[in-house]
């Protein structure tokens, strides 16, 4: 029988890899306010969250294996789940900074926090390095090392070109309604958020384990990728309806001209005159505009319009999950596991 992590036991792991980047640092013979700095970058940005990536590391590799995880394949699973973590923090004090937010995970952004400022990029892109660091550090001799290389590496451009996406579909200056469509909209996402999120967790277990195939990647990927697109749109969703006591984040979607789920939905239906209200008030880091624009969202009933794609997206996923050929390895629980914990969440 598979068993499940709890967050405690997954932060417990954290310690040791905290000192294991600190004494890799220390070894530089950095000097010790900048190692109080990197340590208190470590503190401040993988941790706070809900930890949903790198605790479905080894909860997917329980569940490949249908058994507990020893000690050690626990501490491994965790690392690469870590990992993850690490490269999620990366993205977020980056992507704070570019979409100009306010907190995250009910603080200020890092960037915002007394003295940060952008010293913050640099952190970031240290947090990214640290990830490396620990990949050879604790899987060098591991068989499937270099696959967990490339699939790092391949991760985060994927991530970029993504993000990239997003903010040359939103410039500052210049709105522009018909710059925006559902099928880019789907490549924005797609690339951001879905790879980073529910592909690689579920790719790296199969390699921690030396189960990997093409086949079985390939597989996984075409679930893992609508259901990363969900998992977006639910972002985008809680970006206005959701409470920020709840995300623990501000949105900012409207004011930055995103090219969001909602305004798209908005784009399809609305008549001339409710386009025109877009047109006036979208994009622009103006209050009373931003105001009209979720009023208008309210008259369009766009939470009831999630709420049917909500509903129409998790039966299309129950589908795929329910047609997986495990033979090649897989497990549909590793699969349902992932969609439980995002079916109609509020956070
Ligand atoms: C989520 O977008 C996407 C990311 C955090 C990836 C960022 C990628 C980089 C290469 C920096 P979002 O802006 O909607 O997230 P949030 O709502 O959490 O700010
Ligand atoms: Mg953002
Ligand atoms: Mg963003
Ligand atoms: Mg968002």
């Amino acid at each position: 029988m598979a068993q499940k992590t709890t967050l405690k036991e997954f932060e417990s792991v954290y310690p040791k890899l905290e000192e294991a980047l600190l004494d890799h640092v220390k070894s530089y013979n950095l000097p010790k306010e900048q190692v109080a700095w990197f340590k208190k970058s470590l503190e401040v940005n993988p941790l706070g969250g809900k930890c949903n990536r790198g605790m479905s590391v080894p909860d997917s590799v329980s569940l490949l294996l249908e058994a507990p995880l020893t000690e050690d394949q626990y501490f491994h699973a965790a690392t690469l789940g870590w990992m993850t973590e690490l490269l999620q923090a990366f993205f977020l004090v980056s992507d704070d900074i570019m979409d100009s937010s306010i907190t995250r995970r009910g603080q200020p952004c890092w960037y915002r926090q007394e003295g940060v400022g952008m010293v913050a990029i640099n952190d970031a892109f240290m947090l990214e390095a640290s990830i490396y660091y620990l990949l050879k550090k604790y899987f060098r001799s591991h068989p499937a090392y270099v696959d967990l290389f490339e699939l790092f590496q391949e991760t985060t451009f994927q991530t970029e070109v993504g993000q990239l996406t997003d903010l040359l579909t939103a410039p500052e200056d210049k709105v522009d309604l018909n710059n925006f469509s559902m099928e880019k909209y789907s490549f924005i996402v797609i690339y951001k958020t879905a790879y980073y999120s529910f592909y690689l967790p579920v790719a790296l277990a199969l390699h921690q384990l030396n189960l990997a195939t093409p086949k079985n990647l390939k597989q996984a990927e075409a679930i893992l990728i609508p259901l990363g697109e969900y998992f977006q749109i639910q972002d985008d969703y809680l970006d206005n309806f959701g409470l920020p006591e709840h995300i623990g984040k501000i949105g900012t979607d409207i004011k930055d001209n995103k090219c969001s789920w909602l305004v798209n939905q908005a784009i399809a239906i609305a008549t001339p005159e409710q386009r025109k209200v877009l047109e006036d008030n979208y994009g622009q880091k103006d209050d009373a505009k931003e105001a009209a624009i979720k009023k208008l969202y309210e008259e369009l009933k766009l939470k009831e319009r999630y709420e049917a794609f909500e509903e129409k997206r998790a039966g299309e996923l129950r589908t795929l999950i329910d047609n997986i050929d495990e033979s090649e390895g897989l497990k549909k629980t590793v699969f349902t596991a992932f969609f439980d914990k995002i079916y109609k969440r509020s956070k």
